[in-house]
């Protein structure tokens, strides 16, 4: 008995130590080929879609201007003013919403500048359009603080709930003309903006200033969370982005959020994050749940400021996958920055690079795909032969070092196929551990591991046109080099890239068949080896750690659809919930890509058919005689 009892401990303490829960949250893949200039001259800008379909963006410039985009931020108007300067008054720090009747509220704060007078207070504006930006009505007065920088207000930010009670939050000091205090208050309307009551105090730590909210309404309804800078962290000393929630049913009657409330955390998982501390945070919701929060921080750079961009769980918990999605020059700051969630779930985020404001796209992915084709181990990456992005850019990476790094994957029953383009212009081809090169790694096995274990590999492709292949150790738990590797490799060189395309035999994976509809995980390695020496910098998948596969991204082998060629499934209707899912349920279209041109295949029965033809069962596709 305890002797069987000893082997139960052994065994569970063996799977503590070896194993853990996939990381299964999503990372953003930040796509740098898409930044683009919103305004040219401005600062603190936010964005969000109408809908219409376009994109608005608002920024102070001596008063608050607005910019339409409709091709979703690749190209935006000229600028127009709706709120100006007056009375030696600089309107501030605009937010914008559009109501559910369609109504677009702009707030802003009018900041006096000196010489004070008491007649110019610092105070809270908004203006509203009722013919989606065209026009703008008069300026609509919230609240006033004092007339003194020390005793004013600041940071306007809005958010309409499901009973169309429009709130806006915003930093108050007016009231502590003492001390140097400051809270967030609260003011609400109930007729879309046109009245406003007066302020009530939601979060407030005493002795300490926090300040910029920027509230979310949680997917499942049951929460309003705001992001803060706080600066009254024990032990901290700075600024750091910190939560403040409230029960949407209790919706802030009676409720303060006070300096030691639980309902009061930090954002970032230090698990996964450095401690970053930083303000002006800003956070959105993403549209299947999970959050996107952005904040500034000067973490390795010198006290300049850059935007970083974390992803949180469904109750804005648990911030992790940091990232810096602007890559500036040692000498610029990204400051006043913000998020926009646009389309089925694309983040824009939107920079203070120095005077102008610019835009870069990130796509959340939560799982990587592998399609069943027969890629041509060629060099090339020839439109649609195979890889689950007809471009073989399913997988960007890059964003941290500035080497653009695109790459994709599919399998067939010999071989897996990885092709990775990377923009390295430091070309040392060495033909060893250190040269430039692209590293797949795959945890056949489903180890789900904190370290090498058996059923783990790693490939690493030379751009020298050679391979190495390791193997984790259950024994050993690293890795080992295994010379007996099939691997066929082809590598174009060119002037500001290079592409390498590569077949991986299965048996090198120690399978002897394909895992055909199996979840892997996977990782990517880009090793730039920048003067020829031997510390090559490295770049993984956010947040994947090299040696342990819990971290890495699940890969989904797609079941080969049938033993014809045809291949590449890509959904079109209706929307997935989240990118990378397949439709589900009765109605969902199917196409499937042939000789690069999208076919319709057939449609979701729900388990029942009575088309003649062509029609998907239960995710399958079944010919009907
Ligand atoms: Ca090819
Ligand atoms: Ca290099």
């Amino acid at each position: 008995m305890h002797k069987h009892l000893l082997t139960v401990y052994l065994l569970l303490l063996a799977m503590v130590v070896t194993a853990a829960e996939p990381y299964s949250s999503s990372r953003i893949f930040w796509d740098s080929s898409t930044r683009t200039t919103v305004f040219t001259t401005g600062w603190y800008a936010r964005m969000i879609e109408l809908q219409d379909g376009r994109l608005m963006a608002a920024c102070e410039h001596s008063g608050i201007e607005v910019a339409f985009s409709s091709d979703k931020g690749q190209t935006w108007s000229t600028p127009t003013k709706i709120a100006t300067n007056h009375d030696n008054i600089g309107m501030r720090v605009p937010d914008l919403a559009q109501l559910h009747d369609g109504t677009i509220v702009v707030s802003y704060n009018p900041r006096p500048e000196e010489p004070y007078t008491s007649d110019r207070k610092f105070g809270i504006r908004c203006k509203r359009s009722t013919d989606n930006g065209k026009t703008w009505g008069e300026e609509i007065f919230v609240y006033d603080a004092q007339h003194t920088f020390g005793d004013g207000c600041w940071e306007p930010s809005l958010l309409e709930l499901p009973s169309g009670e429009l709130q806006l939050y915003f930093s108050n000091e007016g009231i502590y003309t003492q001390s140097n205090e400051q809270n967030i208050s609260l003011c609400r309307s109930f007729d879309g903006g046109v009245t406003w009551g007066d302020p009530e105090i939601v979060s407030f730590r005493n002795g300490y200033r926090d300040g910029m909210p920027c509230p979310v309404l949680l997917k499942d309804n049951s929460q309003i969370v705001l992001t803060i800078e706080d600066n009254g962290w024990p032990g901290v000393g700075d600024f750091f982005p910190t939560t403040v929630r409230c029960p949407l049913d209790v919706n802030w009657h009676n409720y303060l959020v006070n300096g030691d409330s639980p309902n009061r955390a930090k954002t970032l998982d230090f698990a996964f994050c450095p401690n970053a501390t930083g303000g002006a945070p800003y956070l959105r919701v993403l549209p299947w749940g999970e959050t996107v929060m952005s904040y500034q921080s000067a973490y390795g750079r010198d006290g300049r400021l850059s935007m970083y961009v974390a992803l949180g769980d469904a109750e804005a918990r648990n911030f992790r996958s940091l990232q810096h999605p602007f890559k500036v020059e040692n000498t610029q700051t990204v400051m006043w920055n913000s998020l926009c969630v646009a389309d089925t779930g694309i983040v824009i985020a939107v920079g203070g690079v120095g005077n102008r404001i610019e835009m870069i796209k990130g796509y959340p992915v939560r799982r990587l795909q592998a399609p069943y084709a027969h890629a041509t181990v060629d060099g090339r990456q020839t439109r649609g032969e195979g890889y689950y992005n007809p471009q073989a850019t399913q997988v960007l990476m890059g964003i941290e070092r500035g080497v653009r790094t695109t790459a994709d994957i599919c399998y067939d029953a010999d071989s897996i196929y990885f092709t990775a383009r990377v923009s390295d212009r430091t070309e040392h081809p060495l033909n060893n551990a250190y040269g430039d090169g692209v590293t797949l790694l795959i945890d056949a096995a489903d180890r789900c591991s904190l370290a090498p274990l058996d059923g783990m590999h790693r490939i690493f492709l030379r751009r020298a046109g050679t391979a190495q292949l390791s193997h984790g150790n259950d024994s050993k738990k690293r890795w080992t080099t295994d010379n007996n590797l099939h691997v066929h490799l082809n590598v174009t060189e060119k002037n500001t890239y290079y592409i390498i395309e590569a077949a991986i035999p299965w048996t090198d994976l120690a399978l002897t068949k394909a895992p055909e509809g199996a979840s892997l995980q996977m990782n990517i390695e880009v090793q730039d080896n920048t003067i020829g020496d031997y510390y090559p910098e490295k770049e993984y998948l956010p947040d994947g750690r090299r040696d342990e596969s819990w971290t890495w991204m699940e890969l989904y082998l797609q079941p080969n659809p049938e033993p014809t060629g045809i291949n590449t499934p890509i959904y079109s209707n209706p929307q997935p919930s989240s990118p990378n899912s397949l439709p589900k349920g009765a109605g969902a279209d199917y196409f499937y890509k042939l000789n690069g041109i999208s076919t319709p295949i057939g449609r979701e029965m729900g388990g029942r058919s009575h088309n003649p033809s062509v029609v998907i069962v239960n995710g399958k596709k079944i010919l009907m005689k």
